[in-house]
């Protein structure tokens, strides 16, 4: 009995030093990036981890004003697959899809997203969107598919000396993941999100009043447009300040 558990462990201590080994190993991923049809050329990187490969696309009325940026890299700590939409006002919708691997080269292929489901889902939620040079009006959006909630986007752009430089802001549906977001998005701008009750017209199932105590329904469209308008003129955090009372 001896014999076979001093076998035993130096077999456990073989497979864990192979294991060891092979996590420090480190693999080769694509690196690139593309904003819209533009690419730069891809080149490799090294991770310690993995490879991911992610898409954003701002889907809009128009090509012109339709944008699409792809990256392609390295990790070496941490990677989340995740995959959120939400759709404003004035038919803008903001896609975005991250996907990690760990094999060689992994990230080669070229994303794509698969059309999100068209079936109303019974929220409703109030739909805006503003941009310089664009005022939409506030509307009232049927969301589909897994867009449950209703939130507030505003993107501010990164690295302005105006820490609150506006570039969009915007109502509308959300995936749950979408919520409450801070991050670096599109053409280098800071994405912020808030989900809640306060801008829903209706959800199935549910009047109760949200935790800041208003009834959702209790929000006009002038109060949406007086809110937003203040937007330009304030910071977010100010403008936050408006729904948050
Ligand atoms: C990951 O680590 C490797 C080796 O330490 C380093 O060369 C590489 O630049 C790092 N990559 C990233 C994306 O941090
Ligand atoms: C991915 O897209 C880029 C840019 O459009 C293209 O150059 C490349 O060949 C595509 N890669 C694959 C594997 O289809
Ligand atoms: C991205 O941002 C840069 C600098 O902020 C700007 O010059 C460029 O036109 C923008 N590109 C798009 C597609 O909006
Ligand atoms: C943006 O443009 C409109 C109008 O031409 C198209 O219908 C969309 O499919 C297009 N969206 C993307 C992501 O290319």
């Amino acid at each position: 009995m001896a014999w076979s558990f001093s076998l035993n462990s130096l077999l456990t201590g073989f497979v864990f030093s192979i294991l060891a080994i092979s996590s420090v190993d480190s693999i080769e991923c694509e690196l690139s990036s593309c904003a819209s049809e533009t690419c730069s050329s891809p080149t490799a990187c090294t991770a310690s981890k993995g490879c991911f490969n992610q898409i954003q696309i701002f889907d809009t009325p128009s090509p012109a004003t339709n944008q699409t940026y792809k990256e392609k890299g390295c990790y070496n700590d941490t990677c989340n697959d995740v995959e959120y939409s939400a759709t404003l006002g004035d038919q803008r919708k903001f896609s975005y899809v991250n996907r990690c691997c760990t094999s060689e080269n992994c990230n080669k292929e070229n994303l794509t997203v698969s059309p999100a489901s068209t079936e109303a889902n019974g929220v409703k939620c109030f739909g805006y969107y503003v941009e310089p040079g664009f005022l939409g009006s506030p509307t009232s959006l049927s969301c589909t598919g897994k867009e449950t909630k209703c939130g507030l986007v505003i993107g501010t752009e990164v690295g302005n000396s105006n820490p609150f430089a506006f570039v969009v802001a915007g109502a509308g549906c959300m995936t749950e993941n979408a919520c409450n977001l801070n991050v670096i998005a599109l053409n280098n701008t800071n994405i912020f999100t808030l989900c809640s009750d306060y801008f829903a017209i209706s959800s199935p199932g549910s009047s109760v009043p949200d935790s800041a105590g208003i009834q959702p329904t209790s929000i006009s469209t002038r109060d949406m447009m007086v809110a937003i308008s203040r937007l330009s003129v304030t910071t977010p955090g100010s403008f936050l300040g408006v729904f948050l009372q």
